[in-house]
């Protein structure tokens, strides 16, 4: 009786010790840290998937993209693409010592550019407290390109703290620019922030690219280069979902994997109760 009680004791603790131990794994795995070392840490700025949020004459597009419904394009000489980043949800974005920008743009002509930049803006107005890629850093090729920066105010790919110290944690607006004598064709897709840095090569990028047929499209095209002396206050609010942390499916397998030890574990021992796998 007294070596029956025993074991149904060491089982309950065993027991215990196996959901304790998954939920003990659970934590560990669903911590912040953890979870970034695993996945990654993605603020998505905007998926390009619609153009709200950005500047007038950046228009949605189909005809070629890179992720998700869509990109945005804008067509002209002198091209501006400027979006709003005030809707972030700023409690996702990556710690500022992991961050990098990364961003998929196409461009027809990059030998008629005569100028450009990425800006970074701290205050939503080029030039204030702004950190930006030169045209030389992003190394355009004609066609879709991945560029991928360190956000960093002492990396010397970026133009840096022009105009007052740019703070990451505070970034108002972004803007690609391009100046040219002829006109340009470019299109935006998948802005993000991570500190999970990709690499995509020009076999990747044209095995990712989607697109369908212009149709009736009539595209409008930018006035001027949107964002130029464009104050703070004329921003239109960023209407995106924000960012998200992304959810790592291992947690749920180990989860599940916890739970399904578990019950196999009470199957046996109230079969063996019952006399189940009584031994020959
Ligand atoms: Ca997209």
């Amino acid at each position: 009786m007294k070596t029956k009680n025993r074991r149904i004791s060491l089982t309950y603790c065993l027991l215990l010790s196996c959901i304790l131990l998954s939920f003990l794994l659970c934590v560990v795995v669903r911590s912040p840290k953890a979870n970034a070392e695993e996945n990654g840490k993605t603020c998505v700025i905007t998926s390009c998937d619609t153009a709200d949020g950005f500047s007038e004459g950046t228009n949605f597009d189909r005809t070629s993209y890179l992720e998700g419904e869509g990109c945005v394009m804008n067509v002209n000489n002198n091209i501006g693409i400027y979006y709003s980043m005030l809707g972030l949800d700023r409690a996702s974005m990556p710690a500022y010592e992991d961050a990098w920008f990364e961003a998929f743009i196409y461009i027809d002509k990059p030998e008629a550019v005569t100028e450009s930049q990425f800006e970074l803006l701290g205050t939503g107005i080029s030039d204030m407290y702004e950190n930006s890629l030169s045209f030389q850093a992003m190394d355009l090729k004609a066609g879709w390109n991945f560029i991928s920066h360190k956000v960093d105010n002492s990396n010397k790919e970026w133009a840096v703290n022009v105009g007052g110290t740019f703070v990451y944690e505070e970034v108002k607006a972004m803007r690609l620019y391009f100046l040219s004598n002829e006109t340009l064709t470019v299109r935006l897709d998948y802005v993000i922030f991570t500190d999970t840095p990709h690499n995509y090569t020009q076999e990747d990028l044209d095995s990712m690219m989607k697109g369908e047929p212009l149709g009736s499209t009539e595209w409008t095209t930018s006035s001027d280069v949107a964002g130029i002396g464009q104050s703070f206050a004329d921003i239109v609010p960023y209407t995106d979902t924000g960012c998200n942390a992304s959810y790592s499916y291992s947690n749920m397998i180990i989860f599940s994997g916890c739970i399904f030890i578990c019950s196999i574990f009470i199957a046996f021992k109230k079969g063996k109760q019952k006399g189940i796998f009584k031994r020959k």
